[in-house]
């Protein structure tokens, strides 16, 4: 790899770099490099163009590129590079903050940056423990996750957590965790458009924990509005609704991990204003700066904000931050996203789209191996069956294909899921859906 491929240099040695998540000693022997990207297309190393079909990873959401957000990460750059965000601040981190607590519902008002999901999960999870500290129900230290929930790769997510690969190779996690059940069920929910009929009950998983532990154990809860890491699963009708009253009768705070699910991609900011449910705190990253500099955020619920705002002044109130919390360049690059996403309608263009996708998504039905599509918003799952004895294999020989067949596609196990930016128009649409048939067709 030691060649120029399309004017652009490629480097020659792939050994140091332990890729994250990836299968390295396959992606060594075959590469896939990206070196530009621009709208809903992606250039490789060897020239050739990729329809994005994943909005990189789920945070792309107004296409690659962007001129607005460019611009201000240039300027950004120019005018203030860095400011130490403890005791000191910059104007941008206000101005964010200002806008998330505008774009979410209800007293959701206090935001606090981080600079990825990971980070956002781990602290709602410490702001959730120290505020029933604050509150003065300090017994309140058990944290309640998912079966297959994914809330990143900390400590505190891959605890709460649900999927096994994920936490199998690190020991004993957190100590006091718990997790209701999962939410899919094939015979159940099958080829649902949208949220499936069956399900709210499961919610009672909750109330069963409750009845185990006694709720004067419990912190709180923390779900993704749809589970997307696990393979795109959708809320039953009534279950979110369910979750809400159960702890607002037990007095466990309702965080929901909107990383996946804010900025538009169920075709709402946030699948709490979707849904017209109030989460006491909400955490966010990914399409914050378009996924152009890493950011994240926990936005909390007024009352939780103010609890801390006790005793002398002169003392910091939450022990907790990173040193790139709201840096500059992440601010520059979330307000130019906010206005990108603005102009183009990017928040609703999604439902405004999604019958489209939705018709496109379950035109697949009947193709080979494939034993469930699921679909809302822009996203949707197509669940293959596995080839006996080798889990996950059918899926990543689909996505193999379909990159050498010019699209992106992401595949979790043997379920495909398809997140594509949210500028996509309908001949791509068709296009992403019509390379899946062909290679679906073509795999065994
Ligand atoms: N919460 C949720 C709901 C996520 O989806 C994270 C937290 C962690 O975010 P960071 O920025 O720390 O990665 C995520 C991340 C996939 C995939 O293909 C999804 C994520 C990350 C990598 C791959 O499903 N989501």
């Amino acid at each position: 790899m030691d060649d120029m491929a399309g004017g652009v240099s490629v480097p020659n040695d792939l050994e140091a770099f332990w890729m994250p998540f990836t299968a390295n000693r396959q992606f060594k022997k075959a590469p896939r490099l990206f070196v530009s990207a621009e709208g809903m297309y992606y250039t490789t190393h060897d020239g050739r163009q990729v329809l994005d079909g994943t909005a990189g990873l789920w945070c792309v959401n107004a296409g690659h590129a962007r001129p607005k957000i460019v611009e201000a990460i240039r300027h950004q750059a120019t005018v203030l590079d860095y400011a130490p965000p403890f005791q000191m601040a910059h104007p941008g981190g206000f101005e964010v903050a200002s806008r998330l607590a505008g774009l979410l519902p209800g007293d959701l008002d206090h935001v606090f940056f981080t600079n990825s999901g990971s980070e956002s999960v781990d602290t709602a999870l410490k702001i959730a423990l120290a505020w029933q500290r604050a509150r003065g129900e300090g017994s309140r230290t058990r944290l309640i996750g998912r079966e297959r929930g994914y809330h990143g790769v900390g400590f505190g997510g891959i605890s709460v957590g649900g999927m096994v690969a994920n936490r199998k190779q690190f020991g004993t996690l957190l100590g006091g965790v718990d997790h209701i059940r999962h939410t899919h069920d094939l015979e159940h929910q099958a080829y649902s458009r949208g949220q499936p009929d069956w399900g709210a009950h499961l919610a009672d998983d909750l109330e069963r924990l409750v009845q185990l532990h006694d709720a004067s154990t419990i912190a709180a809860v923390i779900v993704e509005p749809f589970a997307g890491s696990a393979g795109v699963l959708l809320p039953p009708k009534g279950y979110l609704e369910k979750l809400r009253a159960i702890c607002d009768r037990h007095g466990i705070l309702l965080i929901f991990d909107e990383v996946i699910t804010g900025f538009g991609r169920l075709g709402r900011f946030s699948a709490a204003e979707l849904f017209g449910i109030q989460p006491d705190i909400v955490t966010l990253a990914k399409g914050l700066t378009n996924g152009s500099v890493p950011m994240g955020a926990v936005v909390v619920r007024k009352p939780i904000y103010e609890a801390f705002m006790h005793g002398p002044e002169h003392l910091v109130e939450l022990f907790h931050g990173y040193t790139y919390s709201a840096h500059p360049l992440a601010c520059a690059a979330a307000l130019a996203a906010f206005e990108t996403y603005r102009e183009d309608g990017l928040f609703t263009r999604a439902a405004e789209l999604g019958p489209y996708w939705e018709d496109a998504v379950h035109s697949l039905k009947g193709e080979p191996h494939i034993i469930d599509l699921r679909n809302m918003g822009l996203l949707a799952g197509i669940e293959l069956e596995p080839r006996p004895g080798e889990p996950a294999r059918r899926a990543f020989d689909a996505f193999l294909a379909c990159y050498e067949a010019g699209v992106l596609i992401r595949t979790t196990g043997d379920i495909i899921a398809l997140t594509p930016p949210l500028i996509i128009d309908k001949p791509e649409i068709d296009r992403l859906i019509d390379t899946v048939r062909t290679v679906l067709r073509g795999i065994d």
